[in-house]
């Protein structure tokens, strides 16, 4: 396979002016007449004008209306290519495909009764001839003809100008968008669809509708997502002055889907995972996650649309800077202590071990195999934090100014991470150039923390060290520019003032950022009244590793003291992780266990801090993941670590029974489910506190549990005591279970929840059941939702199981992935990614890791996909 260099990168040959794409529809089969206005690019290099086209039938060919014979252009199964063209002309393609045979779920496909499409990153060119790169913007005019009973919903980007009927029983729609895109952003969506309707008036007075499109039986599910949708209107035009630019804006859900969403101008386009929810069906993080998510598609307006990559290297600079816009959004409609610590934890756990890896790729990486695999948690999250960075480093006034500069100056282009750099720059006469080392070496720094107090001299110094290790292909690294959050705590708790040496006042507040831009840096603070402890990297300042020696009770302190809600969750999670891997060790040793009672007092002290938020509280008691405690061990032990954390938990439970049970009887208000963030922060509490009681092994607990399941009226409820019964082994878990699905079978989105939830089981026999639950009937290989929740789950989130010593996990994974790969690159090259850590395993389980990677690579015919994520773990 070919490797793509953005060493390489040069303009486009031709551009295309104008599309006029004409399609006659069918599941079967779908005519597309492509008719281009193209011209030589005048900036661009002399070279042919090349095509890209995959799985298309050519029909014809005609240029400036005379139709190309077999010899005048030659065609390759990626490419298109006709040499000799004037300077300006106009082409026919005419091209034929088959949406039904499509599982790859790229391109034009069936899913259920609806045709849609998914073109980002290079499906455009499954559906005809084009240059299909981010760089080639042109003005589409699409036109749909299909049966009309069959296709009464006809749907693509832009406006709707015109519609009508034939005589035949066919009919016909004709959509405009006037703002130049890319081919990526192309969406056409045909089916038998229910519409739900509602409108925004936009701060300049003009009213757009909104419209959610979904299969009949799913009406019911879509006032939520419509009012995220509006919050994210209102939030975008309030926080960064965008307003949104056509009549209309629409939204599909489908129940086949790659990604999450697709933010197709005008025409998004969601998994019906991402969008669907009533109380009843969905928990409170899926009504979070849809809020989020339909804010980020919709962002995606003008970071990403209206402005757009020049090239798929320059991903993060629509992605990074999304999810950074659409975090702030989340952290300001709910709580911004949750929200950090969610959005952090999701790094640490998945994009620490990504940067950490075989995969490792800067957040502009510089080359690539198959695009598709590059759409990261690098790319996103970590490219978020570059964005937030760059935010904490000017101030938000000043950060404001540099996107004002930055969409105004670049309206209608596609630029690169360089052009937003520059932007904030230009606006704020600053220098970024080390900080955009962020954007080229991979890899997490890791910060080491030295301080010292001069009691005589009233001094405080605080030396970071910076370093970052070597990742494939970048063996050195240079330092970073990191903003360092720190706040100085005196003895009672007290924020002490912080002045630097060469400063003539102190700062006053709780946290101030130093500017961190040397491997090593010393920062003195004057006038320091008593022996400080600081609180460091406040907010998750940077996405770095701290080494920062603090004892068990300087962290115990920082967990009921720091100022920051992060840094208070943090320490206590740094206390918990020190402890559990104190039991590991004494695990291996084979010593007794004994529980940490400094982390009790701590619990307790938490549990009934009234003034804190319960949704923190919640997020405080929670043990980290055995993924997250693997991470942290250089030889991770899956069972040391599966039974210390079970003996935590159970014996925390027992000593503080007392207390759970109250604040659970306390939290058991009877009230309709809302959305909001205080109801949320009661359920989550209340749920935790139902984990514990369960944990603590009392029996009469589990029939509290299953109390708790037959009185819910919300999935947040019923399902959090699901999650506790599919540990349990007996009669009452096979009931729940059996009761569970005979209830909402006709639901996809709760059965993926039910598969979910056996998948990561910890009883023995859990990948047996997962081997029967493909052949049940809420299961098919070929939905993207269903592997995720049943495969994906327990490859990725069943530690014990998956990691099993005499390698069923692995040989199971790649048995599926060599099925997947026929059906869908996509998916299968995703649940690779279980795989990814497999060096930092013992030797035994090296060697069955390696063979299971082994037994994929040696297949022929791999996909792309598939083909460059197993190569590059096996280098
Ligand atoms: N552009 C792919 C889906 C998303 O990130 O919004
Ligand atoms: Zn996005």
């Amino acid at each position: 396979p070919k490797v793509t260099l953005l060493a390489d990168y040069e303009q486009p040959a031709y551009l295309v002016d104008e599309a006029l794409l004409q399609f006659d529809l069918d599941s079967a089969k779908t005519r597309v007449v492509s008719t281009l206005t193209m011209r030589k690019n005048p900036q661009g290099p002399e070279a042919d004008c090349i095509l890209d086209g995959e799985a298309l039938t050519l029909v014809s060919l005609k240029l400036d209306g005379k139709k190309l014979e077999g010899n005048q252009f030659q065609r390759t199964t990626s490419q298109l290519l006709i040499p000799n063209l004037p300077d300006k002309f106009e082409l026919e393609i005419i091209t034929e495909i088959e949406p039904d045979q499509n599982t790859a779920l790229e391109g034009l496909y069936y899913s259920g009764s609806i045709l849609c499409t998914q073109c980002e990153a290079e499906g455009f060119r499954r559906i005809t001839y084009y240059p299909d790169r981010p760089d080639v913007m042109s003005v589409f005019t699409v036109t749909i003809v299909a049966d009309r009973e069959k296709w009464p919903v006809m749907l693509s980007n832009g406006n709707m100008e015109d519609q009508g009927v034939f005589d035949d029983g066919r009919h016909w729609v004709r959509w405009h968008d006037p703002h130049p895109k890319p081919s990526y952003l192309f969406a056409l969506v045909a089916g038998d669809l229910h519409v739900q309707q509602d409108s925004f008036t936009t701060q300049s007075g003009r009213e757009v509708a909104l419209r959610i499109y979904v299969d009949p039986e799913n009406k019911h599910k879509c006032d939520h997502a419509l009012t995220s949708l509006k919050q994210a209107m209102k939030w975008d035009e309030d926080t960064y002055g965008r307003e949104y630019d056509l009549d209309v804006f629409m939204i599909v859900a489908v129940n086949d889907f790659n990604m999450g969403a697709m933010e197709n101008k005008g025409l998004n386009i969601f998994n019906a995972a991402c969008v669907l929810a009533t109380p009843e069906t969905a928990t409170d993080d899926d009504f979070y996650t849809i809020q989020s998510i339909v804010a980020h598609e919709y962002f995606h307006n003008w970071s990403g649309n209206r402005v757009t990559c020049r090239d798929w290297f320059q991903l993060s600079l629509k992605e990074g800077f999304t999810v950074m816009r659409d975090q702030s959004f989340s952290a300001d409609l709910n709580s911004a202590a949750v929200q950090r610590i969610d959005d952090v934890n999701g790094l640490r756990s998945m994009q620490f071990a990504e940067d950490a890896g075989p995969m490792a790729h800067p957040v502009r990486p510089d080359s690539y195999i198959e695009i598709s695999n590059f759409y990261t948690v690098t790319i996103y999250e970590k490219g978020a934090e570059v964005v937030r960075m760059i935010n904490t480093l000017v101030g938000d006034e000043e950060f404001r100014k540099g996107t004002d500069l930055y969409f105004d100056r670049h309206d209608g282009q596609a630029v690169t991470t360089d052009d937003f750099v520059k932007a904030i720059e230009d606006a704020n006469a600053v220098d970024l150039s080390q900080f955009k080392r962020w954007y080229e070496q991979a890899g997490t720094p890791e910060l080491t923390i030295d301080t010292n107090y001069d009691p005589i001299e009233h001094r405080f110094t605080l030396t970071v060290t910076q370093a970052c290790p070597a990742t494939p292909g970048q063996a050195t690294k240079q330092p970073f520019h990191i903003p360092l959050a720190v706040g100085l705590l005196d003895k009672s708790g007290t924020s002490l003032d912080m002045q630097l040496e060469d400063e003539a006042e102190p700062h006053h507040g709780d946290t101030r950022i130093l500017s961190v831009t040397e491997a090593s840096q010393t920062f003195e603070f004057i006038n320091v009244s008593s022996e400080p402890l600081a609180s460091v990297l406040r907010g998750f300042s940077a996405p770095v590793k701290l080494k920062y020696d603090l004892s068990n009770h300087q962290l115990a302190f920082l967990m009921v003291n720091d100022k920051d809600s992060f840094n208070r969750w943090d320490a206590g999670q740094k206390l918990i992780i020190n402890i559990l891997l104190e039991l590991v060790a004494d695990i291996q040793q084979n010593n007794p266990l004994v529980l940490s009672s400094l982390l009790v007092n701590q619990f307790e002290r938490i549990l009934t801090d009234k003034k804190l938020d319960p949704a923190l509280i919640a997020k405080m008691l929670t043990l980290p993941t055995e993924n997250y405690l693997a991470a942290q061990m250089t030889t991770p032990d899956v069972d040391a670590i599966h039974q210390a954390r079970e003996f935590l938990k159970r014996n925390i439970a027992v000593s503080l029974k007392g207390l759970f049970n109250q604040t659970y009887e306390k939290l058991s208000v009877k009230k309709a489910y809302d959305f909001n963030a205080d109801d949320m922060a009661m359920r989550s509490l209340k749920n935790v506190c139902l984990s514990y009681l369960v944990a603590s092994g009392d029996p009469l607990q589990l029939q509290r549990c299953l109390r708790q399941m037959k009185q819910a009226d919300n999935m947040t409820e019923l399902l959090a005591g699901l999650r506790l019964m599919v540990d349990q082994s007996g009669l009452e878990r096979e009931n729940a279970l059996r009761s569970f699905y005979e209830q909402w079978k006709q639901d996809r989105q709760v059965v993926d929840k039910w598969l979910a939830v056996q998948a990561a089981s910890t009883l023995p026999d859990t990948l047996i059941r997962v081997k029967g639950l493909m052949k049940h009937e809420a299961f098919s290989i070929k939905n993207p939702n269903n592997v995720r929740a049943l495969i994906g789950m327990f490859c990725r989130n069943n530690p014990v199981h998956f990691h099993a010593k005499d390698g069923s996990g692995y040989r199971f994974l790649a048995e599926q992935i060599l099925v997947l790969d026929k059906l869908n690159p996509q998916v299968a090259a995703r649940m690779l990614g279980a795989l990814n850590s497999w060096r930092r395993y013992d030797e035994q389980r090296q060697q069955l890791m390696k063979q299971a990677l082994e037994s994929i690579a040696e297949q022929q015919d791999l996909s792309a996909d598939v083909y460059e994520i197993v190569t590059k773990y096996l280098a």
